[in-house]
């Protein structure tokens, strides 16, 4: 068990940790110089039966209440210590106070330096002592009298702190590995070192982790659990990780800094959270800037009230946190704490932080228990949830991910890194509305091929945002309800209907398009081939165009869809060979052959449906080509690269 000491200033809390465990935690010059602790201290003793009982001796001055924070944040018990002639004093209120909004329920009051107070002053300093300590949350503590110097009492406390280690099974850790980094230092012959309350997960040696917010990687080559050589730590353990950069590159660690497993490496530096302010403090005010207190790490932000108690945080830097951590907030002179609270979301969507439908999932949120917080979710969200951003800010693993998933009802859309859980009820219509569209652009258009992605979406009033709307629209491939051809989308079985007259044109020009491949002829060329005037062959196209059979890219040059996905898998493969994934329009027309002038055209084709984004000279990628033009054969074989599902199946009027 790990255990912290708190109290006002000169209250005894160093000189009773020495007499416990023979250690004494002040070692800095100044320390000794002032007679007062200044930095954080820890001694360690084992108790009969093999449990270790680990200290945190914390500074008392309140200068040093950050110091304090870091300190306490993740202990399992607090020694309350209270000097017999001064009395309760104003840290005495302040650090109860942070207990309390830390969420710490265990506590022994230790009344020190009896010898200075008559008997009676000692019964009312607890009668006091007592009632503070109800007012934190915790009533029923066990109480002893002490004198450090003399010995008086110590037997029975240290007997007490015995009963509570052995009595403290940690539970069976659960989540990926978190820990708060307090102190880091570098010893010879053995590197860097970090030391912290585990709060989650378990480490084992040999594994790896990330430093959040910074985001170095590292391998843990030595570990210590409550101050032991060991193979392996949880939550709930203090722990001294000797870490070690991997790829041979520095890591640096700072108290604040978060050691992580890498699947929980997602900083965050705006927050959703359930505020508590203290009764003697004033109201947060709106836009107000605090200090900020997560773990061992101090930064500093605003308070966006959302509704009360719950608000937004907006940090000035990212910090590590999770769901259900706890935050202290201090005033901006980080004079006196003024509130405290739980994390409900630290990934809040960037927009529309006060919609009712946000202020129901923040409701949700609150459920300690992650699949009725899911259910809530999906009640509240039309769209569905991210659920892989849900999993990561509940901390779940794999396991325990399946088991919450499964205990919920809810289609999964999407792959399993970008799933997206979405209500039954809500899917079955938003699947029918999708479908009903599709089939009423049939009716209506008979000679066209489908809407596109973007005319569907905007037939349906824009009902979600383009990401969802995007993996509806996938997962409807996928389970065959809907098909592509080129960009547009139809029904399975659904073959456009051309005019007797069209389709015997468009069956001449159909096999002149695919033999030229990614060089298609330009109209003048088919124009003569077909013996046509160049305007009435244009005309067909654009008119072909309309319907998707067809892409005009310019002026005189029409292009099959299934070229147009050969050219936009050519650009994807050249993107991928640049480090900043972009590629110039030179290095396209000469990986692709076609001119430069058709070059220019087709990226700017590409620009306009949504396949690649313009930066200056160069382009970047933004979607896979099948997801814009769908599957097609390779840019090897424009012979084989027929339209899909083309000319056969369609049907004469
Ligand atoms: N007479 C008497 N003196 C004590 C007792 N306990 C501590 N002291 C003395 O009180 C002074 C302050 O004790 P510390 O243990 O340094 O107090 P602290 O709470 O650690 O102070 P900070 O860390 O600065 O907050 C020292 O001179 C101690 O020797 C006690 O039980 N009786
Ligand atoms: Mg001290």
């Amino acid at each position: 068990v790990i255990v912290a000491t708190v109290g006002h200033v000169d209250h005894g809390k160093t000189a009773l940790v020495r007499a416990l465990t023979g250690v004494d935690t002040d070692r800095l010059p100044e320390e000794k110089a002032r007679g007062m602790s200044i930095e954080l201290g820890f001694a360690y003793r084992a108790a009969r039966g093999g449990a270790i009982v680990g200290f945190v001796d914390v500074p008392g001055h309140e200068r040093f209440v950050p110091t304090m924070l870091a300190g306490v944040s993740g202990i399992r018990h607090a020694l309350v210590v209270l000097a017999a002639d001064d009395g309760p004093m104003p840290q005495t209120r302040e650090h109860l106070a942070i207990l309390d909004l830390l969420g710490v329920r265990s506590a022994t009051l230790v009344i020190t330096k009896i010898d200075r107070a008559a008997a009676a002053r000692v019964a009312e300093v607890e009668a006091e002592a007592r009632s503070l300590l109800a007012g934190a949350g915790l009533s029923d503590c066990a109480v002893h009298r002490v004198c450090a110097p003399r010995g008086d009492g110590l037997e029975a406390l240290w007997t007490h702190l015995e009963a509570l280690a052995g009595g403290d099974s940690l539970p069976a850790p659960r989540g990926h590995f978190r820990l708060a980094a307090d102190r880091s230092f570098t010893l010879p012959g053995v590197g860097l070192v970090v030391t912290g309350i585990a709060f989650a997960g378990s480490i084992a040696l040999g594994e790896r982790v990330a430093v959040c917010p910074g985001g170095a990687r590292a391998r843990v080559r030595g570990l210590h659990a409550q101050n032991r050589p060991a193979r392996s730590a949880q939550a709930g353990e203090r722990c001294a990780l000797n870490l070690a950069g991997t790829e041979g590159r520095h890591v640096a660690v700072r108290r604040g800094d978060w050691i992580v497993a890498e699947a929980l490496n997602a900083p965050s530096a705006r927050i959703d959270v359930r505020l508590r302010t203290l009764r003697e403090a004033p109201a947060l005010r709106p836009g107000e800037r605090v200090h900020v207190h997560h773990g061992a790490k101090e930064t500093t932000g605003r308070v966006v009230p959302l509704q009360a108690p719950r608000f937004q945080l907006l940090l000035d830097e990212p910090i590590a946190a999770l769901w259900g951590d706890r935050l202290v907030l201090r005033d901006w002179s980080a004079r006196r704490t003024c509130a405290g609270g739980v994390v409900l979301d630290p990934f809040p969507p960037a927009r529309g932080r006060s919609r009712p439908q946000r202020l129901e999932a923040l409701g949700a949120l609150e459920s300690a228990d992650a699949a009725q917080a899911l259910r809530g979710l999906l009640a509240a969200q039309a769209e569905g949830v991210d659920l892989a951003r849900f999993a990561l800010a509940r901390n779940l693993t794999a396991r325990e991910r399946e088991r919450v998933f499964g205990a919920v009802g809810m289609v999964r859309l999407g792959t399993a890194e970008e799933a997206l859980g979405i209500a039954p009820a809500r899917w079955a219509g938003a699947r029918e509305r999708l479908l009903g569209c599709v089939e009423a652009s049939h009716r209506e258009h008979p000679e066209s091929w489908g809407p596109d992605e973007g005319e569907l979406r905007r037939a349906l009033g824009r009902e979600a945002a383009p990401a969802v709307f995007a993996t509806r629209i996938r997962t409807l491939l996928e389970e065959g309800a809907l098909e592509r051809h080129g960009t547009r989308l139809h029904r399975p079985g659904y073959r456009p209907v051309l005019s007797a007259q069209d389709l015997a044109l468009w069956q001449r020009i159909e096999p002149l398009l695919a033999a030229g491949g990614v060089r298609p002829p330009p109209v003048g060329h088919l124009a003569a081939t077909l013996e046509m005037t160049p305007p009435a062959t244009e005309s067909f196209l654009r008119r072909v165009a309309e319907f998707g059979f067809v892409a005009a890219v310019a002026d005189n040059r029409f292009y099959s869809p299934s070229a147009l996905a050969a050219l936009a898998r050519a650009a994807c493969a050249l993107a991928d060979e640049h480090d900043d994934g972009r590629f110039s329009a030179a290095e396209f027309r000469d990986r692709t052959g076609i001119g430069r002038n058709v070059t220019i055209k087709v990226l700017e084709y590409f620009d306009r449906c949504g396949l690649t984004r313009r930066a200056g000279e160069r382009r970047r990628v933004l979607a896979r080509p099948e997801q814009v033009f769908g599957e097609a054969p390779a840019l090897e074989s424009p012979r084989k690269s027929a339209v899909p599902g083309g000319a056969p199946g369609l049907q004469i009027r």
